[in-house]
């Protein structure tokens, strides 16, 4: 039987990673979170990972997931977490189940931040948790 496929996203300025902001987001780099995670499900889950830091194209990569044979998609929306009904209608606009990760706790930072747009169209939302939120994301795929 073949793996299922896992889609990890990351939006807007989370290429920054591990090179400003360590007290809030850590010291690791995306690229370290990508090897982390194809590394943590090595031989149980096919981990493909995309950022953009441009909203339209984080909408057509999650349009094009439906075309993929893609099993869920993990994604972190960045600052459009808290306004983009674009990505919101395109997260209800497929059929693939969607899980939102934060790498801080949205609820414990300013209140412009406790609000998700996205979530409401997630199956559900893990937040505070670091680099692990990604990780227990991809595992409710694989239960
Ligand atoms: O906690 C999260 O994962 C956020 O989605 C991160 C977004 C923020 O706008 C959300 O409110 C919460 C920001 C990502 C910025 O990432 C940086 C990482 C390192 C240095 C600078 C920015």
């Amino acid at each position: 039987m073949s793996l299922k496929k896992i889609l990890v996203i990351n939006g807007p300025n989370l290429n920054m990673l591990g090179k400003r902001e360590p007290e809030i987001y850590g010291d690791q780099t995306l690229a370290d979170l990508d090897a982390g995670l194809i590394d943590a499900f090595y031989g149980k889950a096919d981990i493909v990972c995309y950022q953009s830091n441009i909203e339209g194209e984080l909408v057509d990569r999650i349009q094009q997931a439906n075309d993929e044979s893609i099993d869920g998609i993990v994604i972190n929306p960045g600052a459009y977490t808290h306004y983009s009904l674009a990505i919101h209608d395109a997260v209800k606009a497929i059929e693939i189940p969607v899980i939102e990760v934060h790498i801080s706790n949205i609820h414990a930072r300013e209140e412009a931040r406790h609000k998700s747009v996205i979530a409401s169209a997630a199956v559900g939302q893990v937040s505070g948790l670091g680099f692990k939120g990604y990780e227990l994301a991809v595992e409710y795929f694989l239960k």
